[in-house]
């Protein structure tokens, strides 16, 4: 059995007359202790990344410059959500297969993990995802 959670989050903006400033902090404003973090730019506008699930992985995925769409799957239902500001996050967790595309040219995609990386915990394979998710 695998988890499978899909959820916004809010972060608090910590506004003066400088300009904006998001602090996140373990188990705080992420709800998991952060192992990784990574980010992805100069993805261009018809690329499609992602494309898989994950059997364990927590993640949360920050659009903090430009703009990118998420399209999520989670057993058949399909949500397709749009990250557009540095005080939004996605979280994904476990069986969600996940697709980014539409990457705006300024598009910088921030993402922590609650674990290193490793290939074993990666579904590539869409009828794989189906069919685990069908057995979930
Ligand atoms: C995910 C979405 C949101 C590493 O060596 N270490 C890492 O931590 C990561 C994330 C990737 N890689 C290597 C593996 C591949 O050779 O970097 C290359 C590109 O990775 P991938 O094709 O998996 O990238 P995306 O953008 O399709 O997916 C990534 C994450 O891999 C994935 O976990 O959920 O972003």
């Amino acid at each position: 059995m695998y988890e499978a959670k899909l959820y916004k989050i809010d972060f608090d903006v910590k506004g003066d007359d400088r300009g904006a400033l998001i602090a996140i902090e373990n188990s705080k404003d992420i709800p998991f202790d952060i192992k990784r973090l990574y980010y992805i730019y100069g993805t261009q506008e018809h690329v499609v990344r992602g494309k898989h699930a994950h059997k364990k992985l927590k993640q949360v995925l920050i659009c903090v410059s430009g703009s990118v769409d998420i399209k999520c799957q989670i057993k058949d239902q399909i949500e397709n959500i749009t990250l557009n500001s540095p005080n939004v996050g996605l979280y994904i967790e476990g069986l969600v297969w996940h697709e980014m595309l539409h990457f705006s040219n300024d598009a910088v995609l921030i993402v922590v993990a609650d674990n290193v990386y490793d290939e074993s915990d990666y579904i590539r394979n869409y009828d794989m995802f189906s069919k685990l998710s069908s057995e979930n």
